[in-house]
């Protein structure tokens, strides 16, 4: 494959609500992990893949300025009060330098991926930066787990009843492991069932990166 990912940096947004409500970001995180690390995991005595242990973790909780709707402050256990006493910054400069400089840090090229990312996490991270008249590198390339799942249960004839949340990142992780995932809706939370539920299927989903990954360059703001 030309060009090869060598960093993955799995992220996921928590935000004061969905799409049409225009969201605004309440906690970030970012895990790096080199290729090699998803190429070849541990396993525990089970059989089951171990999380890697050589990770770079960026996670921050961050003032949205906006009031959570009720959902979100309920499964995110965020809400306004919580990030203003405990007198979280706005998404600023800071914070833009704080994830540029993250992902300098890593072996290049990078590749973002997000479980539902090109509907959510991508274009939500789009318009807060272009809210701040900046951007990241246009070079970065992203990844949306969700139809890569998709596409590797139709490879595979899989003909599963696939009832409302299959593909669901709670849902994958079941299917992978017969149980919840932990603190779900918690940004680092999330992206750590993220990185199990790839090496679940690692092998396959590498094979389809170069297919399915877009430039960042090509992601759109969810809302200006
Ligand atoms: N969200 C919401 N209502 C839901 C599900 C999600 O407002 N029923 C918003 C708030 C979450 C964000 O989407 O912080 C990201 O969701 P997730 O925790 O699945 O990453
Ligand atoms: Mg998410
Ligand atoms: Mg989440």
């Amino acid at each position: 494959m030309a060009n090869s990912v060598k960093t993955f940096v799995f992220m996921d947004l928590e935000a004061t609500g969905i799409n049409y409500q225009h969201p605004k970001i309440t906690e970030i995180c970012m895990v790096a992990c080199h290729v090699s690390s998803l190429e070849n995991p541990d396993f525990d005595e089970s059989g089951k893949p171990k999380l890697p242990r050589v990770l770079d973790k960026l996670c921050l909780c961050v003032d949205p300025t906006k009031p959570l709707n009720e959902e979100a402050a309920h499964i995110t256990g965020l809400n306004n009060k919580m990030l203003e006493d405990n007198e979280k910054q706005e998404f600023n400069s800071h914070l833009i330098s704080l994830i540029n400089e993250f992902l300098n840090r890593q072996a290049q090229p990078v590749c973002l991926v997000a479980h539902n990312g090109f509907f959510y996490d991508f274009p939500l991270l789009k318009t807060e930066l272009e809210q701040q008249q900046d951007d990241i590198s246009s070079l970065l390339t992203c990844l949306d787990t969700l139809p890569v799942f998709k596409q590797l249960d139709k490879e595979n004839d899989d003909d599963h009843k696939k009832g409302k949340g299959y593909y669901s990142l709670s849902g994958l992780y079941r299917r992978a492991y017969g149980k919840d995932p932990i603190d779900s809706h918690y940004a680092e939370g999330d992206v750590l069932t993220l990185i199990m539920v790839f090496l679940s299927k690692a092998n396959e989903i590498l094979d389809h990166v170069s297919t399915y990954s877009k430039k960042w360059g090509d992601i759109h703001p969810m809302y200006s």
